[in-house]
C-alpha cells in the first residue's frame, strides 16, 4: 500500500500544471513567525486591528511603522528554506508552475521560483498610503532623526507606508484574477502552511476543491480542507515538500 508521502509524490510526478499555494508556515522553518500560531504567532503578541488595518495607521502611523521595521528585520535576517527551493526547482521540464503566495517575504522569489504572485503585497517595498505612484525598495534610513514614517517624495506627505494588504483593503484585481486562473487550469494544487481564514485568498483553495482538482495539504494541524483533500500530510513544509517534490525517477 503507497503511503500518503508516496501518494502525494505520485500526484505531483504526474501533474503537468501545479499551483502551490502559499501561507505563513511555508516560512515558519526559515525564522517567520506565523500569524495564529497560539505560542509564537504575530497576532498572539499584537493586536493586528491596532497594526494592520488603515484606520491603525491613520492612528498612530509611527506605531505601525515600527511593527513593520521589526518584521522587516526578522526577514532580513532569515532566508528560504529547503521547502521554497523545492518549489523552485519544479520549474521546468514542461511543467507549468505557478506559486500563489500570502507571504509578504519575497522568500519564494529569492528561492528561484519565477511565477509568483503575492496576493498580500511585499513587506520590502514602500508605497505612498495615498496613492501617489510608485512602489520603491524598503530602505533603512540612515539619519536617526528621519521622519517616522517617512515623507513621500511626490505628494511631501508623511505618508509612506509598507506595499502590503491590510485587513479591509481590497487586494490587487489583476493579481487575484491571474491566481484565479491559475487555480481553474491547473491539475494539482498544494496547499501548505495556512490557516484558511483569510479572505478572498482561502477562497482560492475552496475553489479548487469545488472544480474537483487533485488536492495536497501540508499543514502540522487540520485546516478545513483536510477531510477533501487527496492528500493531507501532517508535517513541516521544509521536511515535507523536498520528500515529495524530489523525484528519483
Ligand atoms: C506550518 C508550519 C510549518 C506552522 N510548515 N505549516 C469573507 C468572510 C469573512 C471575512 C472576510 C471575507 N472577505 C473579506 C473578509 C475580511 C478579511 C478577512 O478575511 N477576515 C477574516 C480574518 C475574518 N479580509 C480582508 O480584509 C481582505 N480584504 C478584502 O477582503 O477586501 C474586500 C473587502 C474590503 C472591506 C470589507 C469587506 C471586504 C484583506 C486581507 C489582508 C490580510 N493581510 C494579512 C497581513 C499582511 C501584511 C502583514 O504581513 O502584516 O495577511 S493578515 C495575515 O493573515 C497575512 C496573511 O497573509 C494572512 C493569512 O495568514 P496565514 O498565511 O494563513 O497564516 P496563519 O498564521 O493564519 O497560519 C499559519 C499556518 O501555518 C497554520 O495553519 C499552522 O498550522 C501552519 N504552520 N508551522 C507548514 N513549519
Amino acid at each position: 500500500m503507497n503511503t500518503p508521502i508516496e501518494l502525494a509524490r505520485r500526484l505531483a510526478t504526474k501533474a503537468q500544471r501545479i499551483v502551490f499555494f502559499t501561507g505563513a508556515g511555508m516560512s515558519a522553518d526559515s525564522g517567520v513567525p506565523t500569524f495564529r500560531d497560539a505560542l509564537t504567532g504575530l497576532w498572539a503578541q499584537y493586536d493586528p486591528l491596532q497594526l494592520a488595518t488603515p484606520q491603525a495607521f491613520a492612528r498612530d502611523p509611527k506605531l505601525v511603522w515600527d511593527f513593520y521595521e521589526y518584521r522587516r528585520d526578522i526577514v532580513r535576517n532569515c532566508a528560504p528554506n529547503a521547502g521554497h527551493r523545492a518549489i523552485a526547482a519544479l520549474e521546468g521540464n514542461g511543467r507549468e508552475v505557478t506559486v500563489i503566495t500570502q507571504n509578504v517575504d519575497g522568500y519564494h522569489q529569492l528561492a528561484g521560483s519565477r511565477e509568483v504572485l503575492c496576493l498580500h503585497g511585499n513587506i520590502m517595498e514602500d508605497r505612498c498610503h495615498h496613492g501617489c505612484p510608485g512602489v520603491f525598495p524598503a530602505t533603512k534610513p540612515e539619519d536617526p532623526n528621519a521622519p517616522v514614517p517617512p515623507v513621500c517624495a511626490t505628494c511631501g506627505r508623511r505618508t509612506v507606508r509598507p506595499n502590503v494588504v491590510w485587513f479591509g483593503e481590497t487586494l490587487d484585481e489583476a493579481v487575484l484574477e491571474r491566481a484565479r486562473a491559475a487555480v481553474e487550469n491547473c491539475g494539482l494544487i498544494v496547499v501548505i502552511g495556512t490557516s484558511g481564514v483569510v479572505y478572498p485568498a482561502a477562497g482560492l483553495a475552496d475553489t479548487a476543491l469545488g472544480l474537483g482538482k487533485r488536492f495536497i495539504e501540508i499543514n502540522p494541524e487540520p485546516s478545513q480542507w483536510s477531510r477533501e483533500a487527496d492528500v493531507s500530510l501532517r508535517g513541516r513544509a521544509s521536511e515535507i515538500l523536498p520528500q515529495i517534490l524530489t523525484t528519483t525517477e
